[in-house]
């Protein structure tokens, strides 16, 4: 029930929304603390909030890092072991889709976007993922337990099957609040 922040609300919420198998996770967090990869300095973190009924709202944040854009992604596997994180597999990829870009069919459903960099070394992305859920019994949307990784380079939304995005600079796994 710690994940019903506004049961209160629950009936307000029902009626913008709808309600449906998803209602027990009407408002639900998760976060990723994501650590220095690859010899870099980054220091960053990703919050994740779910509204029933309209996807996954993902904030991450980043310092340390070389001005310009650099991909994130979700990869399959919750594992940011070893000094340039290989251990996270490829892309989150269920619907066996080519990589692309989100929003532009067809893409990976671990397939965020760029993240702008400024000549302070922070950047900040936010974006909602309406595929994506915290927690729910379907395997194909749920985003716990799978590694947010940011590049060394851009995503160019093509090449196979990764974007040409470098290097990982940073890991975290996707935890439940
Ligand atoms: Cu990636
Ligand atoms: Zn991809």
């Amino acid at each position: 029930m710690k994940n019903l922040l506004y049961a209160g609300s629950l009936a307000a919420l029902c009626a913008l929304t709808g309600c449906n198998d998803d209602t027990v996770n009407l408002v639900r967090l998760a976060h990723a603390d994501l650590e220095a990869k690859s010899g870099s300095s980054l220091i960053g973190t990703a919050s994740f909030s779910q509204i029933s009924g309209r996807g996954v709202r993902v904030y991450i944040v980043v310092s340390g890092v070389a001005p310009g854009q650099h991909a994130v992604h979700l990869h399959q596997n919750g594992d940011c072991s070893g000094p340039t994180a290989m251990n996270a597999g490829p892309h989150w990829n269920p619907t066996s889709e080519p990589h692309g870009r989100r929003g532009t069919a067809p893409y990976h459903r671990g397939d965020i976007g760029n993240i702008t960099v400024g000549t302070d070394g922070t950047g900040v992305l936010a974006v909602t993922a309406e595929d994506w859920n915290i927690g729910g019994s379907d395997a194909s949307r749920n985003i716990l337990n799978k590694a947010l990784i940011v590049h060394a380079n851009a995503d160019d939304y093509v090449s196979q099957p990764s974007g040409n995005s470098g290097a990982h600079i940073g890991c975290g796994v996707v935890m439940d609040q």
